[in-house]
């Protein structure tokens, strides 16, 4: 069976997740779905990224200890995924002890081959964010650098550090980068790799001294130092598949892994990442999907920008999980940010899944009850609907293969879309015995239901218990394969909800 091995990144807990991290996260679970519906053997990847300064700190500030507090907040995500129906195999935690094994043998690994070697690091650093910041990162305020988080003068600094050889991969990453469709969409190879021509690749320090830092796992050969957060975060992608304990099953899921990031994360997922596998002897990645920013407000949403909107107002607002998912997908933009607006969000919830397909479904379902007491057996299919129906599911599984979810969302509106012209153009309820028209309305909304379940997985299978057939794979959902229909309940899926004005 094909294997198809999706991550997202794993997430910061110093704060719950919002908008923002669902919109990555329900895109991840979107994807696999539709794989796993395409009968792919899927493992699909999500968690938290628990060690560092900023947990650390967090967790000082409300007396706990960090583990205290990462195991806490495990729970916290954990509920928020269940909220949003995203169904992960594995919930990994940089905690967990086979992770941590693995990032210490992998560092073990990386500087006995000369790759790590230990030096001064010197730099402008912010006291109180314990961070150094580079040009570029700081602010200038009187011609003198300043911490932007702050606002307070950096100060010059100097440490002993690991460094990682970064450097030395300069022509791989040229080669991969230029040479391979690894990232995707393309134009973020591209803006990789004219930082690279731009300003070069210099070492990167990945070890902090345990006075600075002391959450997070020793460097296995020096417990003066703690590993830095992203070389141990990174290489949860591969800890969590078996890497150093189970090969047989970390080469099956290696072979066709795709990372789903959003913008703000490239760097690292396209130069570290993949000079570090380089370093481990592993290939790069399949794939690297990013996505832009969710805005609110014109500005990145962020709980430190303070424009988040939360899963649970989406929750409220638009009443179930399938409509969150639905309404993000729809919005998912990969080149561009989106702006959430919810005048919106409002009208395309209102106009695709309340008046398209829930409409559809209600109509269809009260008139087959009514007319043919729920039954309704096979009938041919006008072959101009025919044609359309199946022109629209090719469409959806092009779009859907190129990962372009908010296109595979309208496609399959389109053929609720489809549904309900026929269903006016034939008027079956002005007929005595509508059944060839039922039908063909119900070959329909199978389809749409089948193509909407990556998005609106609850409510595709409501209807299609309500109306008594699968949720399958979309090329075996042949129409007219459904020997007969039995209608038992007409549900309303998606309540309007009355426009700002
Ligand atoms: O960076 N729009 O974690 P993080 C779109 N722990 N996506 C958004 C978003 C927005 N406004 N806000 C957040 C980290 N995201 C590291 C990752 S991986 C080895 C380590 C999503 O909690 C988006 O996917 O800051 C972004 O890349 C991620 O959350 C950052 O999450």
């Amino acid at each position: 069976m094909n294997v198809f091995y999706i991550t997202t990144p794993i997430y910061y807990p110093n704060a719950p997740p919002h908008v923002g991290h669902a919109y990555t996260t329900v895109f991840a679970d979107t994807l696999a779905r539709y794989k796993r519906l395409m009968g792919y053997n899927v493992l699909f990847l999500t968690g938290n990224d628990e060690h560092g300064l900023k947990i650390q700190k967090v967790a000082e500030k409300q007396g706990k200890t960090p583990k205290e507090f990462t195991d806490e907040m495990a729970e916290v995500f954990k509920n928020y995924w269940r909220s949003l129906d995203v169904n992960y195999d594995h919930f990994i935690r940089t905690t967990d002890e086979y992770h941590e094994k693995t990032v210490s043998e992998a560092f073990s690994y990386i500087y006995k081959k000369g790759l790590i070697y230990k030096a001064k690091y010197a730099g402008l650093y912010c006291v109180d964010c314990e961070k150094y910041y580079s040009p570029g990162e700081y602010v200038e305020i009187e011609g003198k650098p300043h911490c932007p988080l702050h606002n307070k003068p950096l100060e010059y600094m100097e440490e002993e550090t690991y460094y990682f050889k970064l450097s030395d991969f300069k022509d791989y990453l040229l080669d991969v980068l230029n040479n391979r469709e690894i990232v995707y969409p393309r134009s973020y190879a591209e803006e990789v790799l004219s930082k690279i021509n731009k300003e070069g690749l210099r070492d990167l320090s990945i070890a902090r001294p345990v006075e600075r830092v002391w959450w997070g796992i020793p460097v296995p050969f020096d417990k003066n130092y703690v590993i830095y957060v992203w070389f141990d975060a990174l290489l949860n992608y591969i800890s969590a598949i078996g890497y150093l304990n189970d090969n047989e099953k970390f080469s099956k899921y290696w072979s066709n892994v795709h990372h789903v990031i959003g913008k703000d994360i490239l760097w690292f997922h396209t130069v570290v990442w993949f000079s570090i596998l380089k370093a481990l002897d592993i290939d790069p990645p399949r794939k690297v999907i990013v996505h832009a920013f969710l805005t609110s407000k014109g500005t990145k949403m962020s709980k430190s920008v303070g424009n988040v909107i939360s899963i649970e107002e989406m929750l409220d607002r638009y009443g179930s999980p399938d409509a969150v998912r639905y309404v993000l997908m729809r919005i998912f933009n990969m080149d561009k940010d989106s702006e959430f607006d919810f005048e919106l969000v409002d009208s395309i919830y209102n106009s695709e899944l309340a008046d398209t397909y829930g409409n559809l479904v209600r109509r269809a379902g009260v008139l087959a009850q009514k007319k043919t007491d729920g039954k309704i057996y096979r009938r041919n299919i006008d072959s101009k609907i025919k044609d359309e129906l199946e022109n629209k599911l090719n469409a959806y599984i092009d779009a859907m293969e190129n990962f372009e979810v908010a296109r595979g969302a309208s496609l399959a509106i389109d053929v609720a879309r489809l549904g309900n012209q026929y269903l006016n153009e034939t008027k079956p309820w002005e007929k005595k015995d509508p059944s060839k028209e039922l039908y063909t309305v119900l070959e329909t909304i199978r389809l749409a239901t089948i193509l909407l379940y990556p998005f609106t997985p609850r409510i595709s299978n409501l209807v299609a218990k309500a109306f008594g057939f699968t949720v399958e794979n979309p090329l075996k959902a042949t129409l007219e394969s459904i020997e007969r229909y039995n209608v038992t309940n007409a549900p309303i899926l998606y309540k309007k909800i009355s426009l700002k004005k």
